[in-house]
């Protein structure tokens, strides 16, 4: 039984620049879970009907018409309590095939977000996951193991952003927040999900760790200044504490918008990691995606006043990047979902048509070695080598 139908598909590219330092930098300066048994499942993921009968609820069953039923998929969005993770919940949860775990650190502000969604309860469980803390992340994953869900999707798409940060602050583990909280605590979740993944039984299992054209320097809001560079990461490995060590990556002075668009680096850089490490061996499918210029979301409530007033209509009118959080949310519910995605290693993007279409990374954010080495210093940094 097919997922979802297929959507259209075609090759189209990002506007690219070599280099541009134009407009220079004056605003950026700176249900109770049923799924205990999955003996329930066979091996194709199919659920077989008398169980469907006796063991599982109405709500968890993508269809009753056939004598096999596709069971509903698992879907973990981190930071899915505004912006693309709402909107992603929101039309995951409309189609009635997938359970979404809102990944969130507050709890309240999920559940009031779900509700004015219009997201049924049935459809969606807030779990507490704090990105800026390793024991939350690992306390996290024990929870949802607990749980008994299967993980079919797992979603990295929680982010800060620090533009107007004088000084840096750092996660619990002491780590800068931007990179910290984007890109290490994703990576620990990930990591301590994997296997999660691969034993899951559905059709297409997926890991989709979000990322940004402003982390690529081969567009042109990759050359807005400060732009993303990892360096030789010697503030990296020396664990980004600002002390003994710089809070950014490449070792220079801290900057919170460079922090951010080096976490979204790391993002682009481990999805291809995770792809070249463990695709053919689980047949998961790894991805990352720019989902468009969403401006109204809370990513910029860190900037300033002026910034957040002009930055639409400068996105919708200028740029023609912009995309409402409801489109984006279908954008990523597409890289989730649609039959269509499956490749792996890719980094998506729509054209005006919002039309999806395989987008090229820029020489840093597609270096194997940096990523190869990003990925061994960071699993030291979060306590797994
Ligand atoms: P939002 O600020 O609306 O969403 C970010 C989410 O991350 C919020 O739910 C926030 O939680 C959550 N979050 C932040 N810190 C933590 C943490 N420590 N633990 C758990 N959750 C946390 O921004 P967007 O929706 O715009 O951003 C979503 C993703 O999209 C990000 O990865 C961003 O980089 C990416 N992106 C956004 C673009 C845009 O134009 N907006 C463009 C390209 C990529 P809370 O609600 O509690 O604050
Ligand atoms: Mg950018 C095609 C042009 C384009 C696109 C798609 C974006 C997306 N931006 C573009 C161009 C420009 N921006 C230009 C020419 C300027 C100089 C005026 C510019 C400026 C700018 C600033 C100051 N843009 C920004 C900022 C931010 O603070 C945002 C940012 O970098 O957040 C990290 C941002 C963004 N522009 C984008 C997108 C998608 C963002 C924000 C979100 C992100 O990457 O996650």
């Amino acid at each position: 039984m097919a997922l979802q139908a297929t959507s259209s598909f075609s090759i189209h590219r990002e506007v690219s620049l070599k280099d541009s330092s134009l407009f220079g930098v004056p605003l950026s300066t700176h249900l109770k879970v049923d799924f205990t048994n999955r003996k329930e499942f066979n091996q194709r993921g199919a659920l077989k009907t008398q169980a469907v009968a006796t063991t599982a609820p109405v709500a968890d069953r993508a269809s009753t018409d056939g004598k096999k039923t596709l069971r509903k998929g698992t879907v973990i969005i981190t930071g899915a309590s505004s912006g693309l993770g709402l909107a992603t919940a929101k039309s995951l949860a409309e189609t009635g095939k997938w359970h979404v775990i809102m990944a969130c650190r507050d709890f309240l502000k999920a559940e009031r977000a779900a509700k004015s969604s219009g997201i049924s309860k049935e459809n969606y469980t807030v779990m507490h996951l704090d990105l800026s803390s390793f024991d939350s992340v690992r306390q996290f994953v024990g929870n949802f193991k607990q749980s008994g869900r299967p993980l079919d999707v797992l979603v990295c798409n929680a982010a800060v952003y620090l533009p107007t940060a004088k000084e840096p602050t750092f996660t619990a583990d002491g780590f800068e927040l931007s990179v910290g909280t984007n890109h290490l605590g994703h990576f620990l979740l990930a990591r301590l999900l994997l296997h999660d993944m691969k034993k899951s039984d559905y059709p297409s299992k997926r890991l989709i760790i979000v990322g940004s054209i402003t982390g690529n320097t081969n567009t042109l809001a990759g050359n807005v200044p400060p732009k993303a560079n990892l360096g030789d990461m010697r503030g990296l490995a020396g664990g980004l504490n600002g002390l003994n060590s710089s809070a950014m990556i490449d070792g220079g002075h801290f900057d919170g918008a460079k922090a951010y668009k080096d976490s979204k680096v790391c993002n682009m850089l481990m999805m291809q990691e995770f792809h070249r490490r463990f695709h053919e061996e689980t047949g998961i499918t790894f991805a990352s995606l720019y989902p468009g210029c969403i401006a109204t979301t809370g990513l910029f409530r860190e900037h300033i006043p002026l910034f957040r007033l002009l930055f639409p209509p400068f996105q919708k009118y200028i740029t023609k990047g912009y995309v409402s959080e409801d489109e984006s949310g279908k954008r990523l519910a597409q890289v989730v979902s649609d039959p269509s995605l499956t490749k792996s290693g890719v980094y998506w993007s729509w054209n005006h048509n919002s039309a999806s279409f395989e987008n090229e990374l820029s020489e840093e954010a597609s270096d194997a070695s940096k990523a190869k080495k990003v990925w061994e210093i960071s699993e030291k940094l979060v306590g797994l080598a």
